[in-house]
């Protein structure tokens, strides 16, 4: 059975990018706005000689106000339960701040 990593972290930071260059392919939408991805999308990479599945999330907001950031919570929570590891994306530039 193969590993399942859940690729999870705040909105923007490249996590669908990720997916792409992993999966080699363009399944995932990447684009500069924030918030972008909005349910899980899972996909299977070949790395060298191992092989795995990974799962791309939304960004994750917390306690967001707007319907949409919940149900993007609701989702990466599903992605945590079913992977067997987490890759965790963070932007080094913009760090802890909200923009
Ligand atoms: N400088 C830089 N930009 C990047 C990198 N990875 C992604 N980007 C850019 O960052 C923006 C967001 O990338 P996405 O892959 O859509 O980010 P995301 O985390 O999936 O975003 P959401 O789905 O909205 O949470 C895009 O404009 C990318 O081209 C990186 O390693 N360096
Ligand atoms: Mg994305």
């Amino acid at each position: 059975m193969k590993k399942i990593f859940a690729v999870v972290g705040r909105p923007n930071v490249g996590k669908s990018t990720l997916f792409n260059r992993l999966t080699e392919s363009r399944d995932a939408i990447v684009d500069e706005t924030s918030g972008v991805t909005r349910d899980r999308k899972y996909g299977d990479v070949s790395w060298g000689t191992k092989e795995f599945s990974i799962i791309d999330t939304g960004g994750f907001i917390k306690d967001g106000s707007d319907v949409f950031e919940s149900r993007i919570v609701e989702q990466i929570e599903l992605a945590l339960e079913e992977c067997d590891a987490i890759i965790f994306i963070l932007d080094a530039v913009v760090g802890n701040s909200r923009s």
